[in-house]
């Protein structure tokens, strides 16, 4: 079999620096949830493992998770791409099209049987043999069997491929569901998250690339670096929560003051994913810092768990969320009318000894 280049190798062929490599794998280690200690291995292994052969396929879903993808920023979707994988097939970034780029699918299904990582947008539609989401001319879930049974392993991009997503909503009239059903026995990686973190996704491909295996993870299939913590343990409304201070409507005081938003149907104390730590577009936000409650998109079933601005029925040893918030809001009401009223004293009183000193 030929031999593919490694992520080093990449780099030259494309007149890259080694510093720029190094600091790619800084990027990637980081990335991986791996301490600094575990760089010398990264490099080793960029320098000397073959590119991985990655084939990308998309079910039914919204091309969210590819928008996405495609905003990693550290390391850039481009680089992963271009030098981190090999990336033989994908149906929303390949220029290709037609009967020779399906032809190109099953050439690389054979040729690297048992080694390439399969990554898979979208549910799988399950009704009427499949007919509502097609592809080269065949159903999904054919394309899905096909391409997953060959595969070394398969990483579940978003909550549609892991769960069903949107399109599962009832009455799921499409019959979708996760792809988990039609892979046979190749081992399922769960990103879970309608969109997922970006560089989420980007860590989990390298993982499989450099070492081979997927990283840790947990019952339900997910890396526990990523999916370990609920948002409400790394978010920064924390504090308000547990001072019993909540927003009680989107335009109020609370609200304004960037309060806790528990009682507009935050899904933050049972949602696990890394939006609180590692937040989107270079960590610049995310929904709740945006001053959206956390829909919990990375949870099964997230789309029929009743009105999203329902509140959840537990909230820990809080007490009367309704009485305590409420105190709180027209204690904050007066403070603020408190705190300015001192200030128009104060302004005054600065101008009157200002005035004095100057008839002075
Ligand atoms: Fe689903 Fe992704 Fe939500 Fe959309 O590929 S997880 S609907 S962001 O696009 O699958
Ligand atoms: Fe943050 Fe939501 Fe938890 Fe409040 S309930 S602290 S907004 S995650
Ligand atoms: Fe989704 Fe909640 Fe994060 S809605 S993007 S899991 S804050």
């Amino acid at each position: 079999m030929e031999k593919r280049e490694s992520m080093w190798e990449a780099y030259l062929r494309r007149g890259m620096s080694r510093r720029s490599f190094i600091k790619g794998c800084v990027a990637l280690t980081t990335l991986m949830g791996l301490s600094t200690d575990k760089l010398s291995e990264v490099v080793e292994a960029a320098e000397t493992k073959q590119l991985p052969v990655v084939v990308w396929i998309h079910g039914h879903e919204c091309t969210g998770c590819d928008e996405s993808f495609i905003r990693s920023a550290a390391p850039l979707a481009s680089d992963v791409v271009l030098n981190d994988v090999a990336l033989e097939y994908d149906h929303l970034l390949s220029a290709a099209s037609g009967a020779p780029f399906e032809a190109h699918l099953d050439e690389v299904i054979q040729k690297y049987k048992g080694q390439y990582i399969l990554a898979v947008e979208g549910a799988a539609c399950t009704k009427d043999n499949g007919v509502y989401c097609m592809s080269g001319g065949h159903t999904f879930t054919h394309l899905l069997e096909k391409a997953g049974k060959n595969a070394a392993a398969i990483i579940a991009y978003g909550s549609c491929a892991c769960y069903g997503g949107i399109q599962a909503a009832k009455p799921n009239p499409t019959g979708s569901s996760g792809i988990k059903m039609f892979v046979g026995g190749t081992p399922v990686i769960n990103v879970p998250g309608c969109p997922p973190i970006s560089e989420v996704m980007t860590g989990v491909v390298m993982h499989v690339a450099l070492f081979g295996t997927p990283p840790p993870l947990d019952s339900e299939g997910r890396p526990k670096q990523f999916f370990g913590n609920r948002i409400h343990d790394t978010c920064y409304r924390r504090p308000f929560f547990d001072a019993g201070m909540f927003a009680d409507s989107y335009d109020d005081a609370g609200a304004k003051a960037g309060w806790c938003l528990y009682k507009l149907g935050c899904r933050g104390p049972e949602t696990y994913n890394s939006c609180g730590n590692m937040r989107w577009f270079q960590g610049m936000s995310y929904p709740i810092q945006s001053g959206a409650a956390c829909i919990g998109c990375s949870s099964a079933n997230f789309w029929d768990e009743g009105p999203m601005s329902e509140r959840l029925p537990e909230y820990g040893n809080l007490g009367d969320v309704d009485t305590i918030g409420a105190g709180l809001a027209v204690a904050t009401v007066v403070g603020v009318a408190g705190h300015a009223a001192a200030s128009v004293v104060q302004k005054k009183k600065r101008a009157e000894n200002e005035s004095e000193e100057h008839e002075g």
